[in-house]
């Protein structure tokens, strides 16, 4: 048996599926006996893991782990069944494995490390450990020997229609369609793999180099409409890196989005959305979308000409005034805090949000730390070799001063003065108060009102010192931020 396990990242409400292991086994079903255990379900996976590793066979298991709290858990969970289970190979697969092999691989509780798209060389790896084929003969793994590490060349990315459908009849599908801002019952899809762009300051294209497959629109429509009618759901989330890649291919996805009634939210470049036509729009809100995610990342053209991001301010100027027209709601990210010039790079995205907030006010905007990944290319920022290298053990990322600079709130870096990591705070504090989110269903009318109406002069003056007033409120409140959900 193989074991595919997602291991918690996040709270029981908020979960949603575990696309990875289920894209995985997709490509078991009908070929091998398979289980999937997933952490934001299973409220102890440690026993359910035990238990099934105790009356079966396990050959394998198979740890989906993406940065931060999942790594914990994965950690925490991989120690426990190596010292219990000995025999159990276990592969990490995912993000984190993908973007620090070395670490990943120097835990004596991993053996294996997936790198990128997983589904063939998971297949592949089964076939290792059943002695069926050399671990050097497969491409995107990293694997060691004694203490030496080996890792194989990149695998070439296939596009989703190569491989099966997810088999959503293995898991509890009603418990994954949440209520959200899209629908009572929210799903999530990829309707896509890879991303074409480099830019400097992502973490995608280490992972998936960078290449983009498209599903095609009929079969993206297909597997919704499977969604809709046997489960109900009525809102998704697409979680491709970028949804919108060709104004052909959009045109047709929408055309098969349309009738399903949907309402969605994705992630979409500026300037991919700048140059559609109107009528494209147009077709982009009859097909459903209500919200888009936006990259916009900076005020300063000459900081986004660094960051490779293939944008200019122009046009997100271009694209909030074109969303208000539509009635789409645009989700404006920043990464603010450029190393060459954190100071000003601050100021100038921090007005430049204001006026993207005057152009149109429903905007929702996400503020970020600048916070370093490992890159094919150069760094953005000119740090390469500047920064204290990145941990080398799984329990080093697991330590307070790396689980904050995973997760971005307190990324801790050498160029960012206390001054202005504090301002970029106060100020995110005072825009999320001033224009709370409309994706946090939970939070009445009333205080909504009262929060807008007590931050109104501190947006208005610009006066964002120690808004403590506010966070209070928020905090009583419990009102949430607008999530990163994809950069
Ligand atoms: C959905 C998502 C989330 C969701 C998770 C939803 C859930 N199921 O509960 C939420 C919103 C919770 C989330 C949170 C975070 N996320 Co997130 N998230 C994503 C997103 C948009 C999609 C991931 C996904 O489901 N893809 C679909 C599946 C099919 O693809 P996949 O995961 O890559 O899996 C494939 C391979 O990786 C591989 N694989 C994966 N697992 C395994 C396991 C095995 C055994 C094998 C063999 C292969 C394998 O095979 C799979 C099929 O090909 C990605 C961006 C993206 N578009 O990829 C970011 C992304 C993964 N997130 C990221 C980050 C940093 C975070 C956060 C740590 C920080 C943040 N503030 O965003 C938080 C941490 C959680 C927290 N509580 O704060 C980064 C990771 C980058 C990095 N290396 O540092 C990404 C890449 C965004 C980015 N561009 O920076 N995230």
């Amino acid at each position: 048996m193989i074991l595919l396990y997602y291991p918690k990242l996040t709270s029981p409400k908020n979960r949603r599926f575990p696309l990875s292991i289920m894209a995985l086994a997709a490509v078991l079903e009908g070929r091998e006996k398979y289980e999937v255990v997933d952490g934001n379900l299973d409220p102890e996976p440690d026993k359910t893991l035990a238990r099934l590793i105790e009356t079966n066979h396990v050959e394998l298991l198979g740890v989906s782990v993406m940065p931060g709290p999942q790594m914990v858990s994965a950690m925490n969970s991989c120690k426990a069944i190596r010292e219990s289970y000995p025999d159990v190979p276990i592969v990490w697969g995912g993000y984190f494995p993908s973007t620090y092999r070395d670490a990943t691989l120097n835990a004596n509780y991993v053996d294996y490390a997936v790198r990128g798209q997983g589904e063939t060389t998971l297949l592949e790896l089964i076939e290792v450990v059943r002695g069926q084929r050399s671990p050097a003969q497969v491409a995107g793994l990293s694997y060691k020997e004694g203490r030496q590490k080996f890792h194989n060349h990149e695998r070439a990315m296939q596009g989703p229609d190569e491989f099966p459908w997810i088999p959503y009849e293995r898991v509890p599908v009603a418990s994954y369609l949440r209520p959200s801002y899209f629908g009572k019952r929210t799903g999530a899809h990829q309707a896509s793999i890879g991303c074409p762009f480099q830019c400097s300051f992502c973490a995608v294209h280490e992972a998936f180099g960078s290449l983009q497959k498209m599903e095609s629109p009929a079969r993206t429509a297909a597997i919704l409409r499977h969604l809709v009618d046997n489960y109900g759901m009525d809102g998704v989330q697409f979680y491709d890196m970028n949804f919108f890649l060709s104004e052909s291919h959009t045109r047709e996805l929408m055309e098969n989005l349309a009738p399903l009634g949907l309402h969605w939210w994705c992630e979409g470049r500026i300037d991919a959305i700048s140059r559609y036509s109107d009528e494209t729009l147009e077709w982009i809100r009859r097909a459903g979308c209500t919200m888009i995610f936006f990259g916009a990342e900076s005020g300063s053209n000459k900081t986004l000409r660094e960051m490779k991001k293939g944008i200019t301010i122009e046009q997100t100027i271009e694209v909030a005034k074109r969303m208000r027209k539509l009635g789409i709601v645009p989700e404006f990210s920043f990464v603010i805090g450029n190393p060459q010039n954190p100071e000003e790079d601050t100021h100038e995205t921090i007005s430049f949000i204001r006026k993207l907030k005057r152009l149109n006010p429903v905007s929702e905007i996400i503020v970020q730390h600048y916070t370093p990944v490992p890159q094919r290319g150069k760094m953005y920022g000119g740090i390469d070799g500047g920064i204290v290298g990145f941990p080398s053990t799984i329990e080093e990322w697991a330590t307070p001063r790396w689980y904050n600079f995973t997760i971005r709130v307190n990324p801790s870096m050498p160029w960012l003065q206390p001054k202005t990591k504090k301002l970029i705070d106060n100020f995110e504090t005072v825009v999320a108060a001033r224009w709370p989110t409309v994706q946090d269903i939970r939070a009445s009318k009333a205080s909504r009102v009262f929060l807008k109406t007590i931050s109104a002069w501190r947006y208005t003056t610009g006066f964002y010192n120690n808004p403590k007033e506010l966070t209070m409120a928020q905090k009583w409140i419990r009102l949430r931020r607008p999530k990163v959900e994809s950069i």
